[in-house]
């Protein structure tokens, strides 16, 4: 860490407020990232600050995904990561755009070499190798890389006027974050073929139809929702819930053997926590359990 670096980590320190205020007001957030984030809203929400909230601001650009955003995006996800208040975190974008993809201003005049040799967004992946769970709400348009974005989420919520599509094809290009994989598997090859091959857009209500959303909500209400179900995971053990989460996730990279292999060996692993003999307890002397993360 550069001189800089660490007088920065210590200012912020001494200066942190005694309750937790939006990251984009902190010290610690001017330090880190050399000033307030620039393409997205970044606070703690919920009753308790539980909940890290993510919001892309880039509405002329409709949440086009330039590389500053993503850049700023990994950073929030990494201190959302490390505080210990934080127990879910949801990303969101406008009500007329989640995110129209990634920046096609951006990409216009790029080369394969560069691509290819500077390994081109590969730092989106961070989004979907986060431990605590994302919930992702999804308003308006979910385009190419935003749809990609969303899909790197864990649960995902969807305003009822939401459209979901990969319209990469239509740019003489495919997509290049997940979209062919992700979206087939939750949506199956029919659909996601459809999807890649023409360009079409679903609508929310398809998208629930076809299991690549798990909840439709009036357009006002979404991001409301997706913080009271981010409240709702926050509110357990949160390491149980990573737990929980890698095993779900390691259904989409393991034979069913290797999987519940896998789940016995983490179900296993609570046992070692106080947290699941506090669960267990607190239901034999009903009562709500008091979890600490332990
Ligand atoms: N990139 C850059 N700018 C965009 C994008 C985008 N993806 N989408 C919209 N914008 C800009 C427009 O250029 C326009 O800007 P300006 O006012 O300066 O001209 C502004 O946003 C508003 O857009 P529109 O006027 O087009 O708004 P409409 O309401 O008429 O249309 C649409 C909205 C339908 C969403 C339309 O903007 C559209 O089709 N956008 C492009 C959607 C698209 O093709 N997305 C896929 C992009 S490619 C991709 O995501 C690949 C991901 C690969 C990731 C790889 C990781 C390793």
């Amino acid at each position: 860490m550069s001189t800089m670096a660490a007088f920065c980590r210590t200012a912020a320190f001494l200066l942190r407020p005694a309750k937790a205020l939006p990251y984009t007001l902190t010290a610690a957030r001017s330090c880190s990232s050399g000033g307030q984030y620039q393409y997205i809203l970044v606070e703690k929400k919920g009753a308790n600050q539980n909940v890290g909230f993510i919001q892309l601001n880039r509405p002329k650009a409709l949440n086009a995904l330039c590389d500053g955003l993503m850049t700023e995006m990994g950073q929030a996800l990494d201190a959302f990561e490390s505080d210990s208040q934080v127990g879910a975190i949801v990303i969101t974008g406008s009500e007329k755009a989640f995110a129209a993809g990634a920046d096609i201003k951006e990409m216009q005049n790029r080369t394969f070499q560069e691509c290819y040799g500077g390994n081109f967004l590969a730092h989106w992946n961070r989004v979907s190798t986060v431990k605590k769970p994302v919930i992702a709400a999804v308003n308006g348009f979910a385009l190419g890389g935003g749809c990609e974005l969303a899909m790197m989420c864990d649960i995902i919520y969807a305003g009822e006027k939401a459209q979901f599509g990969q319209p990469e094809i239509l740019l003489g290009t495919i997509p290049g974050a997940g979209g062919t994989q992700r979206l087939t598997r939750a949506v199956g090859k029919s659909l996601a073929m459809e999807m890649v091959l023409t360009g079409d857009r679903i609508s929310a209500q398809e998208a629930k139809a076809s299991g690549l959303v798990s909840k439709v909500y009036p357009t006002a209400q979404l991001v409301e929702e997706a913080i009271k179900c981010g409240e709702k995971i926050a509110g357990n053990s949160k390491l149980v819930s990573s737990m929980a989460k890698e095993a779900v996730n390691a259904a989409y990279e393991l034979s069913l053997a290797e999987g519940n292999r896998l789940e016995k060996r983490l179900f296993h692993s609570t046992f070692a926590t106080a947290d699941r003999k506090e669960g267990m307890t607190a239901f034999v002397e009903k009562r709500k359990a008091i979890f600490e993360d332990k």
